[in-house]
């Protein structure tokens, strides 16, 4: 039998960049003014293009432009959006059954997904795991199982942190705009600290950046008094909020502070998790291990699944019954799961991850020198990032990170930007994107940059003065 192009089990997507329209091409448009008739405005849009279909590093709209992906579905689809192994191991459970409750019936997929990340999180001691649907739900569970723990109601988060957008996860979200606007009032129990921004370091800080940084955290616990807090929570590299590569040493700082007052840390590593940043999660770097480590996002490339992994005195310290949720750790989704592991389990997702670091800190980093437009190129591995803000004031320009963001949309590079001031252009490309397909994307970025560079420096023609 022959294989059809569009089968599920073969993609056959090109792995190129390719306009055959104007970016949003027609029947994309058609599509987008339908949407505004049914779809609540509260959802916004990067690009207003319908997606026909998406693998490796391309997705292809409905008017056949081919884009390369700098998204991954924001550090989702890290494996590809159509793996086939993924594809394979779900179809293959769609035959089974979609779903039982697994607080009603169990089933084993539920287990091997605990198992590997009992395994595979950081730290060497006794673990267990309580599978959810999304990223928020982890968070809110993780607060949960450390309050019940403790005995102690107190949550401390940082500046420049993204934990979500239900209730308790937006008050522990920094931001503002658009995430707690007129959403209050806020739940309590949340107190935040400043963060470690090595580029814009917190008014209060003098002398070395890592000591003021964990002084201020000791400072902050002290007003509250530090054993009224039952948890820490804190994204290893932040990724909302502008991928926030900590000062060197805070982190390590944060796992002391934490242990010395009886406080759970929990790390976010929602974003940062398997293998984005070029290991398994993004604390291995730190060398430090959460007491909880989240997971979701690429854990099961686009099928809902979140994960809380921790220390089994903790995820035990909940009473019977006390977790749970219709979906957590569907069975589709933990079948995904098991795929991306497969996926990830020989290293090479990891390395490629690394080179994508190489190869984009190659190209993009001279722009730091090279324009007045680059304060940073920051990240790991393929968690990358381009801070826009006037050279010598460092006054944030997301005016200029949405334009040249809007140019690479217009050429078919799909970039993202982020940051407290949306003053950041972040790249998260699959970790299966070929070299070529990164560097023709990087290219397009690279060019864009200059352009605004340029303009930028135009001199500006006045009328003579008489
Ligand atoms: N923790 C570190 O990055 C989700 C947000 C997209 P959910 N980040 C993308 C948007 O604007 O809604 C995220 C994260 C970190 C938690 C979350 C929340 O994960 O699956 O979106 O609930």
């Amino acid at each position: 039998m022959t294989e059809l192009p569009h089968t599920p089990l073969h993609s056959t997507l090109p792995q190129s960049r390719h306009l055959t329209t104007a970016v949003p091409g027609p029947r994309s448009k058609q599509l987008h003014a339908e949407r505004l008739a049914h779809v609540s405005d509260g959802f916004g849009i990067v690009l207003p293009v319908f997606v026909d279909r998406a693998d490796g590093a391309i997705i292809q709209d409905v008017d056949g432009n081919r884009f390369i992906d700098f998204a991954s579905g924001i550090a989702v689809t890290s494996v590809g959006a159509a793996n086939r192994k993924v594809r394979e191991r779900v179809a293959a459970q769609l035959e089974r059954f979609t779903h039982t409750c697994f607080m009603v019936t169990e089933y084993e997929s539920f287990t091997q997904v605990s198992k590997w990340l009992n395994e595979h999180t950081p730290g060497d001691f006794d673990k267990r795991t309580a599978l959810f649907s999304t990223g928020a739900e982890a968070v809110e569970n993780a607060v949960k199982i450390a309050r019940s723990a403790t005995g102690r109601p107190n949550i401390l988060v940082f500046d420049e942190a993204y934990h979500g957008r239900s209730l308790l996860t937006m008050a522990m979200t920094a931001k503002e705009n658009p995430y707690r606007l007129n959403f209050g009032p806020l739940p309590g129990e949340v107190v935040r600290a400043a963060s470690a921004n090595p580029l814009r370091p917190s008014a209060s800080t003098t002398g070395d950046a890592m000591t003021a940084a964990l002084a201020s955290v000791e400072e902050t616990l002290a007003q509250h008094g530090a054993d009224t807090f039952a948890a820490m929570v804190i994204e290893p590299i932040q990724g909302e909020g502008g991928f926030i590569v900590p000062v060197p040493g805070f982190l390590a700082g944060l796992r002391e502070i934490a242990t010395r007052h009886g406080i759970v840390l929990v790390l976010d590593e929602i974003q940062t998790g398997m293998g984005r940043t070029g290991a398994l999660y993004a604390s291995e770097h730190e060398g430090i291990a959460g007491d909880i480590t989240l997971s979701a996002k690429a854990l099961a490339d686009g099928l809902p699944l979140s994960a809380v992994t921790g220390r089994t005195e903790l995820l035990n310290a909940v009473h019977v019954g006390g977790l749970g949720g219709t979906y957590a750790g569907n069975p589709l989704a933990c079948e995904a799961a098991l795929a991306v592991f497969e996926e990830l389990e020989d290293g090479e997702l990891l390395a490629n991850a690394r080179t994508v670091e190489t190869v984009a800190r190659e190209l993009l980093e001279p722009l730091v020198e090279e324009t007045a437009i680059v304060a940073q190129f920051r990240g790991r591995g393929a968690m990358l990032a381009l801070e826009f803000a006037d050279a010598t004031t460092l006054d944030p320009r997301p005016d200029l990170a949405r334009a040249i963001s809007s140019a690479c949309h217009a050429q078919g590079v799909l970039t993202l930007t982020c940051g407290t001031h949306g003053n950041v252009i972040r790249l998260l490309p699959p970790l299966v994107i070929s070299e070529d397909l990164l560097r023709d994307g990087l290219g397009v970025l690279h060019d864009a940059i200059l352009e605004a560079n340029a303009a930028l420096r135009a001199p500006v023609l006045v009328a003579d003065t008489p």
